[in-house]
């Protein structure tokens, strides 16, 4: 059963997807991680982040030593798949936009990935909001203010939820702490897989 809750302006749909729609989208980001392989960005320090990821959509998002950055190519110089359309459909329920996503970035964490607090604000148009999809083990998202530091709230996002974070939140501070490893059957080796949808241009 769906149900929305907001906090601190990001719209939570709990239990939005259902399970056959978990595992198309599942299908899909396999079929992009065929074409365009899952890697582990670099820092700007040179050492591998503990995320995996992989893009589809016009821009995709690479890190190395020159930094981050949104590239119309992938490691490996080719062009990044298109957006799968079960994953364009989640965007058109919620976002509110007219426009369509330009990136679908799909970032897998293993056992001990966590992703620390930060802004997403490589985008041009903040107007515009960033969908996140959360598939597999339960991940346990850290929402804060518009600066870094002060208070935090924490909410346990589960396989099929999904976040809007946009309007006056699109630039609240926000991570994962920690995955519960093995809680969710969804992907059979466990871990936790999140899509994130935006308007890059
Ligand atoms: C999440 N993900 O995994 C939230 N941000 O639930 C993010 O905040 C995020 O996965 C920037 C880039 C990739 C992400
Ligand atoms: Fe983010």
């Amino acid at each position: 059963m769906t149900q929305m809750m907001s906090i601190r302006g990001f719209d939570i749909y709990k239990g939005l997807l259902s399970s056959e729609e978990q595992s198309a989208l599942v299908d899909a980001v396999r079929d992009v991680a065929k074409a365009a392989p899952l890697f582990s960005p670099m820092t700007p320090y040179g050492k591998p982040m503990r995320v995996r990821m992989t893009s589809a959509g016009r821009f995709g998002w690479v890190s190395d030593r020159l930094g981050y950055r949104y590239s119309p190519t992938n490691p490996e110089g080719m062009a990044w798949p298109d957006i799968p359309a079960p994953v364009l459909d989640v965007w058109e329920r919620v976002s509110g936009s007219t426009r369509a996503p330009e990136c679908c970035l799909m970032n897998f964490y293993g056992e001990d990935a966590r992703m620390g607090m930060h802004q997403d604000r490589d985008e041009e148009d903040f107007a515009q909001p960033v969908v996140s999809i959360s598939l597999g083990d339960d991940g346990l998202f850290r929402i804060g203010g518009k600066e870094r530091g002060g208070s935090t709230e924490s909410v346990w996002l589960n396989s099929g939820d999904v976040v809007v974070m946009g309007g006056d939140a699109r630039l609240t501070y926000h991570g994962i702490d920690k995955i519960r490893f093995g809680s969710s059957r969804l992907l059979s080796k466990g871990g936790r897989l999140n899509l994130t949808l935006r308007v890059v241009e």
